[in-house]
């Protein structure tokens, strides 16, 4: 494993995931979920998405990119909760407030290929991923392609923290285990990722 990932299970017990879950209903009623797609071929994502804070990442047939607004809606993306804002100042070492939260929703059958995250500006600050309701078996390699590669479960609660040379590591999401978590009453999933995007 890359020097840098920090995997840290169970941070969030039962009352804080509803807590924040509640949040997260809140914010989804302002900015909806949307369905992104892969920039030229327009492909759908399998996973659906929203924002929360100053910026939020979005990806069309003009490519992926940071803006303040919801494309949909065109309203600016909900503030990011208190709770998350206080994990961040916790567990990502790192001085300045994140301005993305991104808001991943994965039902049974979504998944996430392997990608390199580098769309932000300030590489330097780490990422810091919250997981909710079902298991997700986490792929996770080094900084070039077709290098080899690990998976960690990630499960309703935990935190990943990506800092240092994982920053750039390869990741993606190989599959989401139905039935492994009653958080979310139909399943599913749901990973929070908060992001700096500009050099503070
Ligand atoms: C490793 N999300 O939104 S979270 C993404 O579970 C993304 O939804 C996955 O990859 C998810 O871009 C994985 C863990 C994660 C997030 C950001 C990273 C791992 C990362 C950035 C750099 C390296
Ligand atoms: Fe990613």
């Amino acid at each position: 494993m890359l020097e840098g990932i920090k995997y840290v299970p169970g941070v969030l017990g039962r009352q804080d995931q509803e807590n924040l879950l509640e949040a997260l209903r809140i914010c989804v009623k302002e900015a909806p979920l949307f369905t992104p797609v892969m920039p030229r071929t327009g492909r759908p994502f399998s996973v659906r998405m929203t924002n929360l804070g100053s910026l939020g990442w979005v990806s069309d047939r003009a490519g992926y990119r940071y803006q303040p607004e919801h494309p949909e809606t065109g309203r600016p993306w909900p503030a990011i909760p208190q709770l998350l804002l206080d994990l961040w100042n916790i567990h990502a070492g790192y001085a300045h407030p994140p301005e993305a939260c991104l808001v991943n929703f994965y039902q049974q059958d979504a998944k996430m290929g392997l990608h390199q995250d580098k769309d932000e500006q300030d590489l330097a600050a780490p990422v810091m991923s919250v997981s909710l309701g079902d298991t997700a078996v986490f792929r996770v390699g080094g900084t070039a392609r077709g290098g080899k590669t690990e998976t960690i479960k990630l499960s309703s609660g935990d935190i990943v923290v990506l800092g240092g040379d994982g920053r750039l590591a390869y990741h993606g999401i190989d599959r989401v285990m139905g039935g492994t978590s009653i958080l979310l009453k139909e399943g599913g999933r749901i990973n929070l990722t908060l992001r700096r995007v500009t050099k503070p």
